[in-house]
């Protein structure tokens, strides 16, 4: 019996590891081209206190997952308030878009540059987009 554990005990430690490797990327999700991404959900794991990188010219789109997600109003701006950006997208302007859990909003950055963006719902909500 000891040398059956002695033999399995390896084989658990190793499971364990790869399913951490394997775990979620922080950042961002999803469909990556060039190290850019085309979405990014609004949630804790992708959206709050993260950075990605986005494609300039390129629809980009905010994604309100329909199992966790829920009223966001998202802007440029920082820790819940909206800062006026003139390089941002219209649809950032102040007071921002309301999303709603299930919704998708695409809007296209058209300069290059590093955008803070906020949700006035959620002071904790802050993301940095880097658009190359
Ligand atoms: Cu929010």
């Amino acid at each position: 019996m000891k040398k059956v554990a002695a033999f399995l005990l390896p084989l658990l430690l190793l499971s364990a590891i790869a399913v951490t490797a394997c775990g979620k990327t922080p950042g961002g999700g999803g469909n990556t081209s060039g190290g850019t991404v085309d979405h990014v959900n609004l949630t804790v794991d992708d959206f709050a206190q993260h950075s990605i990188t986005v494609a300039v010219n390129t629809p980009f789109k905010f994604v309100d997952p329909s199992d966790t997600g829920g009223l966001h109003i998202i802007c440029a701006g920082d820790n819940g308030k909206c800062i006026a950006d003139p390089n941002a997208p219209q649809e950032l302007a102040d007071p921002g878009f309301q999303i709603n859990a299930g919704d998708t909003k695409t809007v296209t950055f058209a300069k290059a540059g590093t955008y803070k963006i906020a949700c006035t719902v959620h002071p904790n909500m802050n993301l940095t987009i880097v658009v190359q």
